[in-house]
């Protein structure tokens, strides 16, 4: 691969930063980290006084490596200070507020500075330039519009790119696919599963979406496979790029991969990643899997000091043939907290989807149905079936069933229950995919 010349006119200027030599990002890495430490220390009581209590002052911070001796923020601690009790900017100066749906109670609150929107747009400029956009993209926007930091996000970097934004926001299936074929649409922005939905509802309608000029999708905001996306691409034009990004650090815009589709580059100018044991919290040597730890570099109204993301990940410190000097972190297969515990065994969603989609004759919808009997936890699987196997004979599909039983298995190492279901008895969702259904009822 012939790394891009940063310098080409398609380029966005901001892309110039993704090639910065790795001594000067340092240099400007630790320049940023102690403007945010002092910020966050001056401004936000809650650092303040986690910092006293540790006997650690701004000033102690004097290399990368001390960040190591700061404390950790986590959403727990967002929820206790809900809904403001973060902010390092008086509402004055805060232009915008997005918040986060989370799965229990309130949701989690973030704002943001003029300054912090815009360099939001500018982290997703670069991000859809790592992925070969540029002026002249019509790009499809079908992240939700709204609190959902996914659609603005998205929004704003096109625009800043200088490609043509379709604000379509997520959902209605048939006015997006109209759209698709009448705009001369370039790009796709959705989660992956939505584009799934996608596909399909156009096979369903007659349109080959192979035909149309679409080349790239920029999927992410929940975990899907390289399974997945070999499916997507053997079924579209298009190449399937993975974006990962958070509400609490900025929304989408975090780290993203670019033509070598291997690992995603995250924007260290702006985000400083970590990567910690989720046990002990020690922060693990590179190269080792463990739970991201995000400290954003130029934040205004939120600065987040050592974040815990809760997904696990790995940083490729490995030169990428793209010429990015960035590190790259392995996509995001599973969070520390959506593991399931079957029979001592533990399982994540990701493993399940990965075996699923090693089978033929499934569609890679599915979800994961947990019960409780006689006080054990059981999980089967539903998934999906394509209509033309639907219609076949029961042996046909007994078979099928086994085979996914059996890649399931191997894959996780215990036997569970799957179950074939028609297609469109999963429900669809317009943003990200619900996988794990829980009818576990409590134990008297
Ligand atoms: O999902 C921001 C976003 C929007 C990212 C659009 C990418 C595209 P939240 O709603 O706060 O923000 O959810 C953040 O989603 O901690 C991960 O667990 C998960 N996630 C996001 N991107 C990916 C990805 C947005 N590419 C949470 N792969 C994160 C796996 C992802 N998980």
């Amino acid at each position: 691969m012939t790394p891009p010349d940063p310098t080409a006119a398609e380029f966005h200027p901001a892309s110039a930063l993704d090639f910065l030599p790795r001594e000067r990002l340092r240099e400007l890495q630790l320049a940023r980290l102690h403007q945010t430490v002092a910020r966050s220390y001056g401004r936000v009581a809650l650092t303040r006084q986690r910092m006293e209590a540790r006997g650690v002052a701004p000033d102690d911070v004097r290399s990368l490596a001390d960040l190591a001796r700061l404390p950790f923020t986590t959403k727990v601690d967002l929820r206790d200070t809900y809904p403001f009790g973060l902010f390092a900017s008086p509402m004055q100066e805060i232009v915008r507020l997005h918040a986060s749906s989370g799965t229990t109670g309130k949701p989690i609150v973030v704002a943001y500075t003029r300054e912090d929107v815009a360099v939001w747009s500018e982290v997703m400029a670069r991000t859809f330039a790592a992925c070969g956009l540029h002026r002249g993209d019509i790009v499809q926007n079908a992240y939700g519009y709204g609190l959902f930091t996914g659609g603005l996000g998205a929004h704003n970097g096109i625009e800043e790119l200088g490609a043509t934004v379709i604000p379509i926001s997520g959902g209605n299936t048939e006015r997006q696919i109209m759209v698709l074929k009448d705009f001369g649409v370039t790009a796709f922005c959705s989660t992956p599963s939505y584009f799934l939905h996608l596909i399909e509802r156009a096979e369903e309608l007659g349109v080959d979406l192979r035909t149309l000029p679409l080349r790239a999708g920029i999927f992410g905001a929940e975990p899907w496979t390289d399974s997945m996306r070999r499916r997507i691409e053997a079924r579209t034009a298009l190449r399937a790029y993975d974006i990962y990004g958070l509400s609490e650090i900025i929304g989408p815009g975090v780290a993203s991969e670019c033509a070598a589709q291997d690992g995603l580059h995250v924007f260290e100018d702006r985000f400083y990643p970590e990567i910690i044991d989720p046990e002990t919290g020690e922060v693990l040597l590179e190269g080792a899997e463990g739970e991201l730890v995000l400290t954003t570099l130029s934040k205004q109204a939120m600065p987040m000091v050592r974040y815990r993301t809760r997904d696990i990940t790995t940083l490729i410190t490995e030169p990428c043939p793209c010429g990015r000097t960035l590190r790259r972190m392995r996509r995001v297969g599973r969070r520390s907290d959506d593991m399931l515990i079957i029979r001592g065994v533990n399982v994540y969603p990701s493993q399940i989807e990965a075996a699923l989609l090693e089978v033929e004759g499934t569609l890679p919808h599915y979800q994961l149905v947990l019960d409780r009997e006689n006080g054990l936890d059981r999980l089967s699987v539903e998934v999906e079936v394509t209509p033309e196997v639907f219609s076949d004979e029961v042996r046909v599909l007994e078979g099928l069933r086994a085979r996914l039983a059996h890649a399931i298995e191997h894959t996780v190492g215990i036997r569970v229950g799957v179950r074939l279901v028609e297609p469109h008895t999963i429900d669809r969702s317009q943003g990200k995919a619900n996988r794990v259904v829980d009818r576990r009822r409590k134990d008297p």
